[in-house]
């Protein structure tokens, strides 16, 4: 089965070529070199699978996006789906300095990153959400991952998710959840 994996993002590709090596063996992935889609959707949901339709419109092949982001339980969910470009800029770093002024004196540091994983082949549309839950941290820690990495302090894991390996990252977050789900309803039988 061919796959579009339908995002700009390298690390976001990276992670996935990954992921869907282990969930989805069987798939071929290809990369999507068309125009970026305009994610105006409310929600992570939405904004996934608006990319995988563009995707698919694009190329006739199968596709597949992820819409994802950090929600901050004190801010009530921001910087939420705006959170590529938090701080008006697409800058991984200025975002997530803008994240710690915002949370400056701010006790409750919980936090979830969210995925929506989308699938669109024109005759199925699926969306699978995963959820990390975590807290930030009060300074950033270690230099894997990207985005918020260095300063998401995962419930499941000792150390922020800038320090775990690739590898352990894959093994706990959001996307591999996302992923995970939407590969399982892929491989069962469809329905009669
Ligand atoms: P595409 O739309 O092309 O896929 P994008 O980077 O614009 O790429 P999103 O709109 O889904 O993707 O925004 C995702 C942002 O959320 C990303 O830029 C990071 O800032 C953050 N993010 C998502 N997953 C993350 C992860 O695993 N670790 C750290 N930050 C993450």
């Amino acid at each position: 089965m061919r796959i579009v994996v339908a995002t700009h993002n390298d690390h976001k590709v990276a992670e996935l070529q990954r992921i869907l090596a282990d969930d989805l063996p069987e798939a071929a992935l290809e990369a999507y070199e068309g125009p970026e889609a305009v994610e105006d959707g409310v929600t992570f949901a939405e904004n996934a699978l608006i990319k995988a339709r563009e995707a698919f419109e694009e190329t006739g092949i199968a596709s597949i996006a992820d819409d994802s982001g950090i929600a901050v339980d004190a801010l009530e969910g921001a910087p939420g789906i705006f959170s590529a470009r938090y701080a008006g800029t697409r800058d991984d770093r200025d975002n997530l300095e803008l994240l710690l002024r915002n949370l400056e004196g701010v006790a409750d540091r919980g936090a979830a990153f969210v995925c929506a994983a989308a699938y669109v082949d024109g005759e199925r549309e699926l969306v699978e959400m995963g959820v990390w839950r975590g807290s930030v941290l009060e300074a950033p820690a270690g230099t894997g991952g990207f985005g918020y990495d260095p300063i998401f302090q995962p419930d499941d894991a000792p150390v922020s998710a800038a320090e775990l390996s690739a590898e352990e990252k894959d093994a706990l977050s959001h996307r591999r959840r996302a992923f995970r789900a939407l590969a399982a309803v892929l491989a069962a039988p469809a329905a009669p």
